[in-house]
């Protein structure tokens, strides 16, 4: 590795590895990098995976490159004799922000792990070239500014495939850009990005995300829909999809023919994973171009293609299910119109119940019913997920299908994960029980050896201060703040949404800034940290980002509670920061409403980083408190069937519980009290309030009491620092079920069957 730096450096800039700057350094690393993935040999096989998502949350590719390719310390090594290190070189690559939360990230995970299992498995996506927005508060608020993310030396590859996409009044040429994914020892696959050479990326004005929605051939791909679980439901939106399916759809028929294979057996050569309703119309797009340019009857386009596509399901809200109006289908995509009408005429003869057809009375159109009536398996993602699927949201599809569902509990890779975000743990955990676990995770079970041992406890308590002095450190040169690494870490990160219910923590770091007012001082302080992106368009979600930051400002400058307990929130949280918050944390808040959050992933990561998970009954948080046990969990609140009935029902009413609940009326008033309103603004917070109280959709009243309890004991069991460490490398040796290894094996044994 040295040499060969050395060797780019002189032949790039005329610099050695003493004399050349930073940034000097990171290209020659992305080059040499760049260059060892390509001597990669591709994995191969009889039958590929086309992974087709519209989001790809990657993160930096540096590091994680490097230790896939084996070269990680051996580059730290040669950095560190010169004077240099590798976490600072890392900080100069910039985060393609291609993706919104969970279901990005979940397909990045997946990629890393595709690839080093050996299997033949491709991602196809979209090169949005401002990604997601980029998060700035100003005034306690956010705002939203655009992320150029590509850089004129990046990891992206131009390809010389091309093909045209056909809407209603114009045609678009689609190139495409790769980025090779290398396994973790392993063989190399690949990421399909797809761009237009028309996009004008200086229609976009410097402070803003703004632009003009009507010049699709100019902005098509400048941005990442930054809806997350709810949808816009815009036109672009159906012409971003159309247009990545419809190249992907290109490209996988073309690799069919080259690799000489009959395309009326492409359900033995190819498997298309369809990553929730964005990408469905893959399905109409291929039925289309089998029949009217290779010479297939309808019969047997139909046929070969819902024996090829699979589908999975990534939330049981109804406004994520995506329904496009049939006249906005007609404006944008003509093409695909009559074969829709023709995929919902054929279920209609077959079919009496008229819940599952494609379009339905309001003449929309309903992506995941056209996935499940033509695809050949449909999955959840968290055992709870699938069986709410099964026998509520889904279940006249499990009537019809029963042998097409099938559960793939979520998982994360432990590369980024693990390796690379906590290398000094990696190492702790590698002297104890040897390497075998970074190929087969679940070894970290050979840590329950070490259980009562007080030095590996010791040990384990003082790596996890050493990752919060990192973080301390971090959060201090890019936001200014300087935590208390003495103090306990509790985190909350992920995007803003109701569901997720971060406004029920706002209401617990009231109770706590209350109590703490009152005279009762926590034995040891306490730091809150949050980060969460809201949709742009989400107006309550913006306004509980404005009560913490509201919260953060009154904490901050009080100087009787702020020893004792702070409220910080990181900004523009993304990958990176993702990376440097878990490892610091001791306590992860999974506190969705039980039944709503499909399966969460962050969950998984803090667990495999020794926090422990103070959650509801929902999502993974089920089969954690299943492989840990009750004593090393926290799980608290109303169960997810009690929160069906409910919802059935129709009784919950949070106005009730405010009204009767002395001490909840009490929090919730703090919203628009005087001490708030002196900070921030009185529309957000009396909106926000308003909301609380006269509606409350996602129950955040009614967990709230239990919430408070719970985190209390939390707090209390802290102090008993030798259960608690105890409790940490319970998590850790327990986390080798939620590596996505493990997802990718059985999503490959029983929907792939590649190899
Ligand atoms: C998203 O991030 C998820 C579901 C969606 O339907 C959309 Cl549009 C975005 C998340 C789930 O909320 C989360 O529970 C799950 O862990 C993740 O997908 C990956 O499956």
């Amino acid at each position: 590795m040295e040499k060969r730096l050395q060797e780019v450096l002189e032949k790039r800039f005329h610099k050695t590895l003493d004399t050349c700057t930073k940034e000097e350094l990171f290209h020659a690393l992305m080059e040499i990098t760049k260059e060892a993935t390509g001597n990669l040999k591709r994995n191969e096989g009889s039958k590929k995976l086309y992974y087709i998502s519209a989001e790809f949350l990657i993160g930096k590719l540096l590091s994680n490159n490097l230790i896939n390719l084996g070269l990680y310390e051996e580059t730290e090594k040669v950095l560190k004799s010169h004077g240099y290190e590798l976490c600072e070189i890392e900080e100069l690559e910039m985060e393609p922000s291609l993706g919104n939360g969970g279901l990005g990230r979940l397909a990045a995970c997946f990629l890393d792990s595709i690839a080093t299992l050996g299997l033949p498995g491709d991602g196809i996506g979209l090169n949005y070239h401002f990604g997601l927005f980029q998060q700035k508060f100003t005034n306690h608020k956010q705002q939203e500014l655009k992320n150029p993310w590509i850089t004129k030396e990046s990891w992206l590859n131009r390809q010389s495939f091309t093909c045209k996409v056909p809407f209603k009044d114009f045609t678009m040429d689609g190139v495409l850009y790769d980025i090779d994914v290398p396994g973790y020892d392993s063989g190399c696959n690949r990421l399909h990005l797809f761009d237009v050479d028309t996009i004008d990326e200086s229609i976009v004005p410097e402070n803003s995300i703004n632009f003009n929605k009507k010049k699709v051939q100019e902005n098509l791909t400048l941005f990442l829909y930054p809806d997350d679980s709810d949808d816009a439901g815009r036109k672009l939106r159906i012409y971003q999809q159309y247009f990545m399916v419809s190249c992907g759809a290109q490209l996988i028929l073309k690799e069919m023919e080259d690799a000489g294979y009959d395309l009326h057996e492409l359900n033995n050569h190819a498997v298309i994973q369809i990553n929730d309703t964005h990408p469905s119309m893959v399905i109409p797009e291929l039925i289309r171009l089998l029949t009217e340019e290779k010479g297939f009857t309808m019969d047997e386009a139909v046929e070969v293609v819902s024996k090829t596509c699979a589908y999975t399901n990534h939330t049981i809200l109804a406004e994520a299910l995506e329904k496009w109006p049939m006249e906005y289908l007609e404006e944008v995509v003509p093409n695909l119109v009559p074969i829709i009408k023709e995929l919902d005429e054929r279920v209609r003869k077959t079919v009496k119940d008229e819940s599952t057809y494609i379009i339905d009375a309001q003449d929309r159109v309903h992506m995941a019913h056209m996935d499940i009536h033509y695809g050949f398996s449909v999955n959840g993602v968290a055992a709870l997920h699938t069986e709410i699927l099964k026998n509520s949201e889904l279940k006249n599809f499990y009537d019809l299908y029963p042998e097409r569902f099938n559960n793939k509990t979520n998982g994360i890779t432990f590369r980024r994960w693990l390796m690379h975000c906590n290398p000094i743990l990696t190492r702790y955990i590698e002297s104890l029980i040897g390497n075998g676990f970074k190929k087969d995770a679940t070894e970290l079970e050979k840590l329950l050896a070490f259980e009562n041992d007080e030095t590996v406890l010791n040990k384990l308590e003082e790596i996890k201060m050493e990752k919060k002095l990192e973080f301390k450190e971090y959060m201090e040169e890019t936001q200014g703040l300087t935590i208390d690494e003495h103090s306990i870490i509790d985190v909350q990160v992920k995007r803003l949404h109701e569901y997720k219910r971060q406004q029920m923590n706002a209401l617990y770091a009231i109770y706590k800034y209350l109590d703490i007012k009152a005279g009762n001082k926590p034995s040891t302080p306490i730091t809150m940290i949050f980060g969460a992106k809201a949709a742009p368009a989400y107006v309550i979600a913006k306004d509980i980002i404005h009560l913490i930051l509201c919260l953060q400002e009154l904490i901050e400058k009080d100087p009787e509670v702020r020893p004792y307990f702070r409220v910080l929130m990181i900004e523009n949280y993304n990958v990176s920061k993702a990376a440097k918050v878990i490892p610091a944390a001791n306590i992860s808040e999974q506190i969705s409403l039980a039944s709503k959050e499909a399966s969460g992933t962050g969950n998984m990561k803090f667990m495999l980083n020794g926090a422990l998970t103070l959650g509801t009954e929902d999502g993974a948080n089920v089969e954690i408190r299943d492989l840990v046990g009750e004593e090393n969990i926290y799980i608290f609140g109303r169960k997810p069937q009690d929160v069906i009935d409910l919802y059935e029902a129709g009784t919950y009413s949070s106005k009730e519980i405010y009204e009767e609940d002395a001490l909840i009326h009490k929090l919730v008033d703090f919203i628009t009290g005087e001490e708030l309103l002196a900070i921030g603004d009185e529309e957000s917070l009396t909106r926000l309030h308003r909301e609380l109280i006269g509606k409350d959709w996602f129950m955040t009243l009614l967990d709230t009491k239990e919430y408070i309890t719970t985190k209390e004991k939390v707090y209390a069991d802290y102090e008993d620092r030798k259960t608690w460490n105890k409790k940490a490398l319970i998590n850790i040796a327990k986390a080798g079920f939620f590596s996505s290894d493990r997802t990718i094996a059985q999503y490959n044994e029983d929907i792939w069957k590649l190899k």
